[in-house]
């Protein structure tokens, strides 16, 4: 096990974003597990660097160090946090691949839907081709979403007891936080104030904010 970890966070982000970047994934892990990090802050000029690059081949945050061993994708470095602590993973080998099913399905199943829409929304709400196209978005992403909720008829969680895949689940819930969508899907909205009732969210919550509290750009 790592003895020391790096994170990879932006110095400053957006309103838009705060809450939603995804070093967050990577706090809330670290948190849930119990293992104390750093924040390796950076900026727009950091990104392009060879040094940077090392660490993230597209310059995108989060990449972590973990003991020197550079890891970056939100979802690989949740799962290899998962895999040093029971609080986020069973030792089980079958439990495991279930994690990890449910981990590739946030990542792969959800979230493509999820950030369509929450683009066109964020980026491209007034463009002509957004307005024609936003409908059947977020229809497919309603639909995908309703199928999900299905999953929590009798549980609270996407396994048997929370796990690294509820921290995926819910953070790409929460790019959906512009509109009412989980909030019309009961069972979804549950697990994900479930979710976020937890210590180790509010507490990563409250570092993945502070940074872009303490560099907001000044207004002229
Ligand atoms: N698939 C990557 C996506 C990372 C990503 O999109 N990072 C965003 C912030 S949440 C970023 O760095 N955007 C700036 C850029 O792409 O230049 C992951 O999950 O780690």
């Amino acid at each position: 096990m790592g003895t020391s970890i790096r994170v990879s966070a932006f110095r400053w982000v957006p309103p838009f974003a705060q809450g939603l970047a995804r070093d967050f994934r990577v706090r809330w892990a670290l948190e849930e597990a119990g293992l104390p990090y750093e924040e390796r802050l950076i900026g727009p000029e950091d990104q392009a660097t060879e040094s940077y690059r090392a660490l993230q081949p597209f310059g995108q945050i989060p990449a972590i160090e973990d003991d020197g061993l550079p890891l970056f994708e939100s979802g690989a470095i949740v799962l290899h946090i998962a895999q040093q602590s029971d609080a986020l993973m069973p030792s089980d080998p079958a439990r495991r691949a279930r994690v990890t099913c449910w981990a590739f399905a946030a990542l792969n199943s959800i979230e493509p839907r999820v950030q369509a829409l929450a683009e066109i929304d964020l980026f491209h709400a007034d463009a002509e081709w957004a307005k024609l196209r936003r409908p059947a978005v977020e229809q497919a992403a309603k639909a995908r979403l309703t199928t999900l909720a299905a999953r929590f008829n009798g549980r609270d969680y996407l396994e048997d007891r929370f796990t690294a895949a509820d921290i995926l689940m819910t953070t790409v819930l929460r790019n959906l936080r512009h509109t009412d969508i989980v909030a019309q899907i009961p069972p979804l909205e549950a697990y994900r104030l479930r979710c976020e009732a937890r210590p180790a969210f509010q507490k990563a919550m409250a570092d993945h904010l502070a940074p872009s509290a303490k560099h907001a750009p000044t207004v002229n």
